[in-house]
């Protein structure tokens, strides 16, 4: 009999699974219909998630540094030395430098509310650790969308059958949620038009009606360029601006800054397509706008999600099935692990996890001397590799690296504890996507001696007397404080799975109106305006040189969930380019090439194709050293600069030169 799980990975889609177990380990994963939108079926990745799991590169017990940082030379401890260790260091950090000198690196994209802000936010807090702002994805977009629109919940992936129009804007869901694309699908099946705006030609955008090519960090001027349009050639929706919206003329007097010829030419597309997109954008109903995370990792990210976001107001989208937007639907549920924390926000300093490497050489105030990874990849994902690789280099840094794989960053480690992964813990998530809460117990055994994270953070605060009678503690109790009254433990009990309080498939503006503190959408937040000095929805100058004139960009792809199960893709990744750029280089396919800018340089392979646009490089997110010649990946070329709003990555800005490696 298989065993009821779900997904807890980075993924909108949150899918329920069925679990063979044999012996205590997973044999097969598929996905059941518990969660409406999984539909009995399941990316590859997690159906190969065996190999994740009791590969070689699984760890398995806690581990102590023997050879030179960076050579990931280890010996084997028991959990009381290694715990033992990491608590004096701990100790020592406090009380010579502060609890600020113990900085925490995680981000938990993939771990739901167990594993992440409970017991681990406890001990950070009350030993007084630097606070992180965990910036690395989503801030822009959370950002604008909860200014504009405080998170309302968008159109359920189940009503893109109704849309007449879908526009697909800087995301890519054939890799990053799969489970909207059979919508899609059937919607076209109908008769409806697909758009995809995206500077790659992905699959989706292959057998769109109309594929925009934009380059990298433009889409602001597009997006301006439609609204302005809107307004112009009368199809703006005056009267439901007039009762749902504020802002509307300062959002107007900078739209029309924009118009379709100059956003065509600032993007580097046709004037005649934005025509056609602009024509049936105004013309179809329901039309309905996927708006992705693509568009925000740049310096402009923020202001043109607003501009995205701020199209189905103008032109009056809302109040029918399948009108409106999706982004995240992550405030559906509204639930927050940190009460499990027991503790209140510290008042320490905050860290920037985007600028890691600039506070492990530079922080003096005071020096970080510990430095705790868990949940997070920093060697793979961070921007501006080089300056994090100096600082893990540090010798009078101590690192511990709590993690499930021996990855890049387990190599810098001083102590690494082994992790339990998805199905050997409890864990409670709910989806971005999809608007369900799953929670269930382990349905396989830990590989050797990993152990959940809410154990190893109790046992952290125990050694050092910071545990308190009264603080929730195992995954039942934490469960049971995070869910307090809500009633979701019962529905779940009952049918195995939560439904959102607004139903699964709310209508934006009837079932879920703003959840802004007046109730309006907001087309031109003053604290983002603010933020910018006025300067909102400005496109700033792309930061390309006559020295570094290609966009290097990095978006996910199929195998992989940022960095996780990089150990199972086992070859080189080539780069993408395009032969209007790979011809006068003299570079062919298959070829080695150097791809450097003044931050760093990367030695891989390269694909030329014409699945991105001149001007344009792709080399995914989340690679490890062994998927390039010399070990460096995307992130050693990408500046630790911040987006216009949020302090988010830049990754996309990454500005570079490419030559054969062997010239
Ligand atoms: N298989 C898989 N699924 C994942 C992930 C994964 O790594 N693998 N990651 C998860 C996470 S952490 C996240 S945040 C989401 C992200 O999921 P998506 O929203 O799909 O985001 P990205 O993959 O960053 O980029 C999406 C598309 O935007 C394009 N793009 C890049 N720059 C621009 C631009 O300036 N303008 C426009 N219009 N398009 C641009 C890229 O070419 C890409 O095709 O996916 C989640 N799902
Ligand atoms: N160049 C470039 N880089 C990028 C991006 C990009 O577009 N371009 N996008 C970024 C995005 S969207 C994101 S979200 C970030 C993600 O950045 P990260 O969060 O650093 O990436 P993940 O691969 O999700 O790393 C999660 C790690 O936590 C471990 N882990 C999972 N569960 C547990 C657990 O229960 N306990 C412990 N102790 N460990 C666990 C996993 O094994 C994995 O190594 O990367 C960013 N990096
Ligand atoms: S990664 Fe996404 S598509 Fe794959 S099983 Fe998990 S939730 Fe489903
Ligand atoms: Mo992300």
């Amino acid at each position: 009999m298989p065993q009821p799980s779900h997904c807890p990975l980075d993924c909108p889609d949150a899918c329920s699974l069925d679990v063979q177990v044999e012996a205590g380990r997973v044999v097969t994963v598929d996905g059941n219909s518990l969660n409406e939108l999984t539909a009995g079926f399941i990316c590859a990745k997690v159906r190969g998630l065996p190999e994740l799991l009791y590969g070689k590169e699984r760890l398995l017990h806690p581990l102590l540094r023997v050879g030179a940082k960076g050579t990931g030379s280890f010996e084997r401890a028991s959990w009381d030395d290694a715990l033992g260790l990491v608590a004096a260091q701990m100790k020592g950090a406090r009380d010579h430098y502060g609890g600020e000198s113990i900085v925490q690196l995680s981000y938990g994209g993939s771990n739901g509310l167990l594993t992440q802000d409970t017991t681990d936010a406890r001990l950070w807090r009350r030993l007084g650790a630097s606070n992180l702002a965990r910036n690395v994805c989503a801030v822009p977009t959370t950002r604008a969308a909860a200014e504009m629109y405080g998170k309302m919940p968008g159109v359920a992936f189940h009503d893109y059958v109704e849309a007449r129009l879908i526009i697909v804007w800087g995301c890519n869901p054939g890799a990053t949620g799969i489970h909207v694309l059979p919508f899609i699908r059937e919607a076209q099946k109908r008769g409806a038009r697909l758009v995809v705006v995206d500077p790659r030609r992905s699959k989706l955008a292959r057998s769109a009606d109309l594929h925009l090519a934009v380059a990298p960090g433009t889409d602001v001027a597009v997006a301006l360029a439609l609204g302005n349009w809107l307004f112009e050639q009368g199809h703006a929706d005056a009267e439901f601006l007039a009762s749902h919206a504020a802002e509307v003329d300062g959002y107007r007097a900078r739209a029309a800054r924009w118009n379709l010829a100059t956003a065509a030419d600032a993007a580097g597309v046709s004037v005649d397509d934005l025509q056609t997109l602009a024509s049936w954008y105004a013309e179809s109903n329901p039309a309905v706008i996927r708006c992705g995370w693509g568009l925000e990792r740049n310096r402009n990210g923020c202001g043109a999600v607003a501009a995205v976001l701020a199209l189905p107001a103008i032109a009056g989208k809302f109040g029918v099935r399948g009108g409106g937007y999706t982004m995240s639907n992550s405030r559906a549920f509204d639930l927050d692990a940190t009460v499990a924390a027991n503790e209140p926000a510290s008042a320490a300093r905050t860290i920037n996890m985007n600028r890691l490497g600039r506070a492990l050489l530079e922080a003096t105030d005071p020096p970080v001397k510990v430095l705790f990874v868990y949940n997070a990849n920093p060697v793979a994902t961070l921007p501006d590799q080089e300056r994090v690789l100096a600082g893990l280099a540090r010798d009078d840094l101590f690192t511990v690296v709590f993690e499930q794989a021996h990855n890049d960053t387990v190599d810098w480690a001083d102590v690494v504890l082994p992790a339990t992964a998805m199905l050997e813990h409890a864990e409670l998530s709910n989806g971005y996507g999809a608007m369900v809460l799953q929670h269930h117990g382990p349905v396989a055994e830990p590989v050797g001696e990993a152990r959940p994270n809410y154990d190893v953070f109790t046992d952290l605060c125990d050694r050092l007397d910071l545990s308190r009678e009264g603080d929730p503690n195992g995954p039942a109790e934490l469960a049971d404080a995070i869910l307090g009254t809500s009633g979701f433990s019962r529905e779940i009990e009952e049918n195995g799975i939560a439904l959102a309080p607004t139903g699964q498939r709310p209508v934006q503006m009837v079932d879920v109106t703003p959840w802004t503190s007046d109730g309006k959408i907001h087309l031109l937040p003053a604290t983002l305006d603010d933020e910018t000095g006025g300067e909102f929805y400005a496109l700033r100058p792309d930061p390309a040189t006559r020295e570094f004139p290609l966009a290097l960009i990095s978006p996910a792809i199929d195998k992989m969930v940022s960095s996780t199960f990089g150990q199972t893709v086992r070859r080189q990744w080539p780069m993408q380019i395009h032969p209007d750029d790979a011809a006068p280089r003299g570079i062919a396919d298959g070829d080695k090439v150097r791809v450097h800018n003044d931050l760093g340089e990367m030695h891989v392979l390269v694909q030329v194709t014409d699945r991105v646009r001149p001007g344009v490089l792709f080399l995914p997110k989340g690679l490890w050293s062994h998927h390039t010649l010399n070990g460096r990946t995307t992130n050693a070329l990408v500046p630790d600069t911040y987006t216009d709003c949020g302090e988010g990555a830049c990754f996309n800005d990454a500005r570079v030169q490419v030559e054969l490696l062997d010239a």
